[in-house]
């Protein structure tokens, strides 16, 4: 029977302020798996420490709300053990390009087939608005005493040095178009990050629905708001890195995702930045060691003999560490 929304939901009350972008994300998200309809139980769901976090409270599949910084790993870990899982992540921007940036790199590199989402609010929403990673040098949000005094990182050039095969860009008022790209993300063989403005009416008094929706800035004929936020999409902008391409090609997609991620202010663009179908994931490198790897992975191999001693030659692990 085909998966409908009301599956998704959960009991728990969502304690988000109101106005709170995570509230778009949270419905897009049961968007994009109701129409992926993915049985609940083949789907693995974590996230880290922060407002987003509570985002798996809220879906109705397993998982576990993590540590802060640390829900890349427990994901990771996860979809290696069990392969068919299809498994999610979200992160917050202090979360995810703060504390546990270095695995944000590290996941690049590996190529393992998830879908990490960050919610990108400017601030660490939680812990009462200090400036995260993804705040721009000199802007003062209203729970700022002064101005940042550091850069900030952009999510979509460090994916593309990172070597991340699907990079997208989202915004969490248009649930339409999260939707759809969380599913291009689930969908992607390999490690999809998408990055989501969510605004924090709470903290962030600059990045706000109505600044991204341009009503600070009418047509000064027709009086009506002038978005910020376009889509790529819209442009016929190709992001596809193809079997056969040479590397001056892909550098070529490489330049033109790291040129639209530099766009900010005026123009903000959302979509695909990037997505390449030629490298292979890490499913595929281990097939190459170990080929029963999909249908005898880690989850389905026995830890306990009869009576529960463990299966593993214990004797044998703890001689090896002798010295
Ligand atoms: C190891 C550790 N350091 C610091 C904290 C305190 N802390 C909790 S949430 C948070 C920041 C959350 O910001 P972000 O990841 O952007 O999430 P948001 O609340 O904005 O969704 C911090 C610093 C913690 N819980 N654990
Ligand atoms: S503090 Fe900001 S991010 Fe956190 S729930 Fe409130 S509005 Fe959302
Ligand atoms: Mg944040």
């Amino acid at each position: 029977m085909a998966l409908k929304l009301s599956d998704l939901r959960t009991e728990v009350h969502q304690d988000w302020c109101p106005g709170c972008g995570d509230f778009g994300i949270l419905a897009s998200a049961q968007m994009a798996l109701k129409e992926l309809d993915i049985p609940q139980e083949r789907v693995a769901l974590f996230s880290g420490i922060g407002c987003h976090g509570k985002i798996h409270h809220f879906i109705n599949v397993s998982g576990a709300h993590t540590l802060h910084g640390r829900a890349l790993p427990y994901a990771l870990g996860t979809k290696l053990a069990n392969p068919n899982l299809e498994v999610l992540c979200f992160g917050g921007d202090g979360d995810g390009l703060g504390i546990g940036v270095g695995h944000f790199v590290h996941a690049g590199r590996r190529n393992i087939d998830m879908t990490y989402a960050i919610h990108d609010n400017g601030v660490y929403g939680l812990t009462k608005g200090q400036a995260s990673p993804t705040l721009g040098l000199d802007l003062q949000t209203k729970s700022l005493p002064e101005p940042n005094i550091n850069n900030n990182v952009n999510p979509v050039a460090l994916a593309l040095a990172s070597g991340v095969t699907f990079i997208a860009r989202s915004y969490a008022f248009d649930t339409r178009h999260l939707a759809d790209t969380l599913k291009k993300a689930v969908l992607h063989k390999g490690f999809a990050v998408v990055i989501i403005l969510q605004p924090c009416p709470t903290y962030n008094d600059i990045e706000t629905r109505a600044w991204y929706s341009g009503e600070d800035r009418r047509n000064p004929e027709t009086k009506r708001p002038m978005p910020r936020v376009y889509k790529l999409e819209s442009e016929g902008y190709d992001p596809l890195v193809k079997d056969g391409m040479t590397e001056k090609e892909r550098f070529a997609k490489m330049s033109q995702a790291l040129e639209k991620a530099q766009e900010w202010g005026d123009e903000i663009p959302i979509g695909v930045f990037y997505q390449d179908l030629s490298t292979s994931s890490y499913a595929d490198r281990i097939l190459h060691r170990i080929p029963s790897y999909l249908t005898a992975s880690p989850a389905t191999q026995a830890i306990a003999v009869d009576g529960g001693r463990p299966a593993a030659d214990l004797a044998r692990i703890y001689d090896g560490l002798a010295v």
